[in-house]
This record gives structure tokens, C-alpha cells and sequence, in this order.
């Protein structure tokens, strides 16, 4: 049992913003439920418990069956063919426990394209076959095949899932993941994920054909946002249709909102008119709360934040506003709107109370690194290997494409979905992995090292980096080349997440340990930079490892199964 002990140790008083109550941090003690003042508690666990090292068994698996198919939806009133998760956009929520089991099977019924579900963020320790990445961990799954996912809720907070084939989820494939378990800070009420998402009436595929091909490159332009997988917008007769997504305060309460950027390009700024935002949790890594009056949210990141319903009984908008700053054009830049009701029978849209400053700056910055301070302390050691890789875009070629993005090695990265690097590892050969999808092969590297990764771009596009399997510990960021002469490392409890914005023009440093055994996938969340080539792969830990790791859940089998029906179906593809 974890508590051999009932003695109890004051950590801290972290005063939270959101109550100005001192949150006490009480270890290795009896049992404290979750309670509107009492959200540090998990029953036998607490926030103080890091989750790198410490979860929950609960014995209880949460189930959930998708099928990717197509359908026809009209998310802002104009019809769109999709492709969805069982015909629901978003699709439906991962809802679970901190250290329940999870496990969703999933089923391709769509005819022209393989799937493969991505659980963002999610650590998947020694469970590398459920990471979902094409061309990594898995073939993609064959029209007609299923592919059961199964793996453990380590973490708490919100994620997002999404399909990793292609870019198919751009066209819908993706739904919330909430993972109950305790906060930094008190709420009372918890009015779930709220999706915030670019929006695009073309197809992807039909977008990224045009940009990468016709238009020199320039991205697709956004022709809306939406919100919940909601938002207005004029069809072919210049008729407002769709609806606004409307959400329900309670009149001084506390309310914990869940806002993910699950977009294909673009970075938006997110605001409650009069309303301040207390952040207390970045990707999956609780931090020391912090007020703002807006955050930015690049693809790929989920912030947390509690909101107080402390102005007067009315309705107030919520906005996300595309930054144009960030190079995120879109043809309804200041309608990406939700409602927020104090009284749920209003039916009336918005004032804005005049007398109340509304500052949104169209400024391409992340939130501050002094602002995402981590609330379990870690610190980062010496880096047993450090890369640095420049992130260019090339000029076309002659396979057809415009441009193609070049990082970490001299191609693009724009594998096979029938060769994933897991089947060259259990084929035994003595070749090395394939350099151009894996620039950094640590299976050389015995135990747990820490890696650094400088990423450089001089151009002036923002690049929201994901990592699978991992939080990157982001050790310095600026403006201009990175100079290790001159650039002090932060290796004293730094921001850690899952997906770090490099900022235009500049240079990011990451940190991660190499705890887990795997082919991860480290890449742009932008949809048309992955398709054109930003990506790579870190394998990690020797290679008896990793096939451990497989064999041991019997994922070896799985993984050659799905393999051999995914060639079958004759449908393999790059990018
Ligand atoms: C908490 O720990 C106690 C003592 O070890 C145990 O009896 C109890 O079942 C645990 N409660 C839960 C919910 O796990
Ligand atoms: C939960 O997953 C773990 C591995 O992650 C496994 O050992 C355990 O048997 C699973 N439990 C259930 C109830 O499926
Ligand atoms: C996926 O399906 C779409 C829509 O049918 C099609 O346009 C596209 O070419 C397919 N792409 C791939 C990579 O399978
Ligand atoms: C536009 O108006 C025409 C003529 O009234 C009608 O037939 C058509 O269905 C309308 N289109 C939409 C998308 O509402
Ligand atoms: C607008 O805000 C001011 C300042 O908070 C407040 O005094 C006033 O009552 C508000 N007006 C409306 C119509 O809400
Ligand atoms: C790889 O090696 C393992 C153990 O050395 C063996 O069991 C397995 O059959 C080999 N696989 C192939 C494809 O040769
Ligand atoms: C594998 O990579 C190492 C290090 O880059 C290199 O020295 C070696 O020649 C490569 N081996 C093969 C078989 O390509
Ligand atoms: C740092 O290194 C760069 C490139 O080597 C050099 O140009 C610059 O002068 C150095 N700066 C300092 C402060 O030493
Ligand atoms: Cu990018």
C-alpha cells in the first residue's frame, strides 16, 4: 500500500487566487474527499502527489466503442461532408477517473482512408502500441478493420484525442478527453471541455492539395471558428444560420472550464467579456494558479481555468480571436463566440458594457514562462545528448509539391503507414532505423538520460511542437538564433507541457527523460506543416526494451495484424 504511514506533513500554503483560501498540502494521511473546498483532494491521493511517479488503481476500466465514419453535419449551419467518431462532432468525451484503465476500440468504416486514434498528451507509460501514431507505433487501421487501444490514466486533467492518419482529423476525427482528479485551486462547478477549433468548409485534403501544390505555400484561410462544435455563419443566400454555443453561470459560483485548441493552424486568444480566467493546469501538468484577463492557446494545448460569476445577472460573450499576428488568417476573425447565460432562459445576445476596457492584443506570444510554473517541482539535469536542429522550408521539388518542411534530417518527414518504425524494430535487422523518419536513435542509450532539443526558425511562423509519450520541460525560449554562449538554461522547476509554441523567428531548448520505452513522435500540431514534412522521431531505450514493452501486452501480434490488413487494402500512402 502506498500510505504505510498516517503521518501528516504540511508541504505548503499556496494562497489560490481563485478563493483566496490557503490551500493546505497534506501528505501521507487518511483518506480527503474532492469537495467544492477541498479540490487538493483525491481521496487517499492529493495534488501533491506527482504524477510522474504516483497514480491511482482503481480496477475500473472505462470502455468506449468508436467508429470512424463519414457524415454529413453542419457545425455552423452550412452542410459539410465530415469525417466523424460515431457521427457526433466533436466526437464523444473520454470521461474517466484518474487510474482508470481505458480502452476503445476502433473501427475504420470509412472506404478510402486508413484511421489510427491519437490520445493526446497522454504519457503511455510502457504502453507505446497505444499511442496511435501512424507510421510510428502502428500501421494504420484497414477500412473495415478494428484496433482496441488500451492504456492507463496516469495523469489528470484535459486532453483531446484525434486521428493521427493523415490529416483526417482536420475534417473531424477528434473529441475531448477529461480525466477527473484533484486541482490547485477550489471550483465549484465544472462545466466541462470547451473546443475551441479553426473551421474550414473545403476538406483538408482538398486544402492541403491546394496549398502545398497551387499556392506557393500560403496556408488555407480559415473561413470560421468554432466553439463546442458550434458557431453562425452566412450560406449560399447571405443567411445567418447555425447557433452559438451557450453555457450557464451560476451567480457566485466558481466555474472550471476546459479549453482546448483541437484547430489545424490557428492560434487564438480566448476571453470572457468582464471576466478574469484563473489558469491551474497546462496541457496535463498542474501549476501554481495564475490570473489573466485572456490566454493564448496555440494547436495542441489545453489550459484549465476557473471562473468566477462574481459580475452582474446578464449574458456576456466568450471569445476566441484568431492572432493575425501569428499569421492565423480567417474570413470571421471576430465571431468565434460563445454565450455565457446567468440566467439559462435568456435568449438575448450580448451587450458589451462599454464602461468595462476589452483589450485583446493580436500579439503572437505564448503565455509567459514565469506564469506556468509547475506545482510539483522537478529539476532537470545534465543532458546525456543534445541536438539542434533548424526547422526550413524548401523550395519545390519535383514529387509535385510546392514546399516541404525540413527538420532533423535531410527529408522531409513523410513516412510509409506500412513500415512503422515498431515493424522495423521487431524485424531484427541490423540496419539502422530509417534515418530520415528517426534523426535521434537513443537505443544506444542505456537507462534514464535527460536529451535536450534546440528547434531554430528564422521565419516568421510560430510552430506549436508536440511531443508523444513525454512532457518536454522547456529549458530556454527567444527571440533570433539560439546561442549557447549567451542563453541561460532554466533547470530549476521549468514549464512543462506537451505542446510548446517555438515562437516566429526564434529558438526553442527542450528537456526530456528518456522513461519510456518507444518510437515517439516529436512534430508541428500546424496540419499542413506535418503533412509537408515537420515532423521526426525519437526512439527511446535499447531495443529489447521497446519490443518488451509490445510483447508483453501481446501487442506484437496486434500490431502485425493491423499491419498486414492495412497493405491488403492497397491503400498506402505517404505523408
Ligand atoms: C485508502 O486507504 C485506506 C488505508 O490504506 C484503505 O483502507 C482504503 O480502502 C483506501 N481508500 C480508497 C478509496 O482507495
Ligand atoms: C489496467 O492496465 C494495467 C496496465 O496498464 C494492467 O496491468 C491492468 O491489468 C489493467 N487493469 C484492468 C482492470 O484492465
Ligand atoms: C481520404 O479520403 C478523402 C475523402 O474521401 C480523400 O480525398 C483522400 O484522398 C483520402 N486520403 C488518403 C490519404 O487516404
Ligand atoms: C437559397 O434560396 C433558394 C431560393 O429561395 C432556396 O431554394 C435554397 O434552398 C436556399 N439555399 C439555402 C442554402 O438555404
Ligand atoms: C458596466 O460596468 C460598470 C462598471 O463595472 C457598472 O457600474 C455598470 O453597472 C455596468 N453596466 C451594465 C449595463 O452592466
Ligand atoms: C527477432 O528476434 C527474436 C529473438 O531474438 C525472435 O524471437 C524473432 O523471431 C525475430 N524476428 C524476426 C522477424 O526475425
Ligand atoms: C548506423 O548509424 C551509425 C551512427 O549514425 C553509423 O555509424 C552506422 O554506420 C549505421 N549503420 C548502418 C548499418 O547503416
Ligand atoms: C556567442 O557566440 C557567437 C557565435 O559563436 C559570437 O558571434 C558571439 O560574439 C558570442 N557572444 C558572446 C556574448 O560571447
Ligand atoms: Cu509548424
Amino acid at each position: 500500500m502506498r500510505f504505510s504511514s498516517s503521518l501528516v506533513v504540511l508541504l505548503s500554503g499556496v494562497t489560490s487566487l481563485a478563493t483566496g483560501t490557503p490551500f493546505f498540502g497534506l501528505r501521507k494521511r487518511a483518506s480527503c474527499a474532492n469537495t467544492a473546498t477541498s479540490r487538493n483532494c483525491w481521496g487517499n491521493y492529493s495534488i501533491n502527489d506527482d504524477v510522474t511517479y504516483t497514480w491511482p488503481s482503481t480496477g475500473v476500466t472505462r470502455s468506449f466503442t468508436f467508429n470512424v465514419q463519414a457524415k454529413t453535419l453542419a457545425p455552423d449551419g452550412v452542410s459539410k461532408q465530415m469525417m466523424t467518431v460515431n457521427g457526433q462532432y466533436p466526437g464523444p468525451t473520454i470521461e474517466a477517473n484518474w487510474g482508470d484503465n481505458i480502452s476503445v476500440k476502433v473501427c475504420n468504416q470509412l472506404t478510402l482512408n486508413g484511421t489510427g486514434i491519437h490520445f493526446h498528451g497522454i504519457r503511455h507509460l510502457n504502453t507505446n502500441y497505444a499511442d496511435g501514431a501512424t507510421a510510428q507505433t502502428e500501421c494504420s487501421i484497414a477500412p473495415g478493420d478494428c484496433y482496441t487501444y488500451n492504456w492507463k490514466a496516469t495523469q489528470h486533467g484535459t486532453s483531446w484525442y484525434h486521428s493521427h492518419y493523415s490529416l483526417q482529423y482536420a475534417d473531424g476525427v477528434h473529441g475531448p478527453i477529461v480525466i477527473h482528479g484533484p486541482n490547485t485551486a477550489n471550483w465549484d462547478i465544472d462545466l466541462g471541455p470547451l473546443v475551441i477549433t479553426d473551421y474550414y468548409h473545403q476538406s483538408a485534403y482538398a486544402l492541403a492539395s491546394s496549398a502545398t501544390t497551387q499556392t506557393l505555400g500560403i496556408p488555407p484561410v480559415a473561413v470560421s471558428g468554432l466553439i463546442n462544435g458550434k458557431n453562425t455563419n452566412l450560406n449560399t443566400n447571405l443567411t445567418t444560420v447555425g447557433s452559438h454555443y451557450q453555457m450557464t453561470f451560476t451567480k457566485g459560483k466558481k466555474h472550471l472550464i476546459r479549453l482546448i485548441n483541437t484547430g489545424s493552424e490557428v492560434i487564438f486568444r480566448f476571453a470572457i467579456d468582464n471576466h478574469k480566467l484563473t489558469v491551474v493546469s497546462v496541457d496535463l501538468v498542474p501549476i501554481t494558479p495564475y490570473a489573466t484577463d485572456t490566454i493564448l492557446i496555440a494547436v495542441g494545448q489545453r489550459y484549465d481555468v476557473i471562473v468566477e460569476a462574481d459580475q452582474a445577472v446578464g449574458d456576456y460573450w466568450a471569445r476566441a480571436i484568431p492572432m493575425m499576428s501569428c499569421f492565423a488568417v480567417n474570413l470571421q476573425a471576430f465571431d468565434i463566440r460563445a454565450i455565457v447565460r446567468y440566467d439559462a432562459t435568456s435568449t438575448a445576445d450580448p451587450t458589451v458594457n462599454q464602461s468595462i476596457p476589452h483589450v485583446m492584443l493580436d500579439v503572437c506570444q505564448d503565455e509567459s514562462l514565469s506564469n506556468l510554473v509547475p506545482y510539483i517541482s522537478h529539476s532537470v539535469g545534465p543532458s546525456a545528448v543534445s541536438k539542434d536542429f533548424n526547422a526550413v522550408l524548401l523550395p519545390s521539388s519535383n514529387d509535385g509539391y510546392a514546399l516541404r518542411w525540413q527538420v532533423g534530417s535531410s527529408q522531409p518527414y513523410r513516412p510509409l503507414k506500412s513500415n512503422p518504425v515498431i515493424k522495423q524494430i521487431f524485424a531484427n535487422s541490423t540496419a539502422n532505423i530509417t534515418a530520415d523518419l528517426v534523426p535521434i536513435d537513443l537505443t544506444s542509450l542505456q537507462g534514464t538520460n535527460w536529451v535536450y532539443i534546440v528547434v531554430e526558425s528564422l521565419l516568421p511562423l510560430p510552430h506549436p511542437l508536440h511531443y508523444h509519450g513525454h512532457d518536454n520541460y522547456i529549458l530556454a525560449r527567444g527571440a533570433g538564433p539560439f546561442l549557447s554562449n549567451v542563453t541561460t538554461l532554466q533547470l530549476a522547476n521549468p514549464p512543462r507541457r506537451d505542446t510548446v509554441n517555438l515562437p516566429q523567428t526564434g529558438f526553442i531548448v527542450l528537456g526530456f527523460k528518456t522513461d519510456n520505452p518507444g518510437s515517439w513522435l516529436l512534430h508541428c500540431h500546424i496540419q499542413w506543416h506535418l503533412h509537408d514534412g515537420f515532423g521526426m522521431s525519437i526512439v527511446e531505450r535499447p531495443k529489447s526494451e521497446i519490443k518488451a514493452a509490445y510483447t508483453n501486452a501481446g501487442q506484437d501480434t496486434e500490431m502485425q495484424r493491423v499491419c498486414t490488413n492495412w497493405v491488403a487494402s492497397g491503400l498506402d500512402s505517404r505523408g
